[in-house]
């Protein structure tokens, strides 16, 4: 997913011309705007940041797009079935703390 960050986005008319110039580049692009951030999310099909950035210039609505980071990774590993989820494998750890991991 691509992040376009466009500051003169402020109403829907932007954001119709926005999604206009994204889907003439891209037409299988899926475009989300969201005006009171001024972001456009577009999960694009062909196109690359740097051609929506174009086409967005182009249109009137410089932007700045970002690679969106892939979601976080969970804090911690998935609990084992069995497990109390403390993250210690009974059969590594010689002494788990009373209670734990038996
Ligand atoms: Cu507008």
């Amino acid at each position: 997913m691509i992040d376009l960050h466009v500051p003169s986005m402020t109403c829907g008319g932007c954001v119709r011309a926005i999604t206009r110039a994204v889907e003439a580049v891209d037409p299988g692009a899926r475009v989300d705007a969201d005006l009171a951030t001024r972001h456009v999310r577009v999960t694009p099909a062909t196109g690359s940041a740097a051609a929506f950035e174009a086409a967005l210039r182009q249109a009137g609505y410089p932007a700045t797009a970002s690679v969106a980071a892939p979601a976080p990774a969970p804090a911690r590993a998935p609990r084992k079935a069995g497990g109390c989820g403390c993250g210690c494998a009974p059969r590594v750890v010689a002494a788990p703390r009373a209670g734990c991991c038996t």
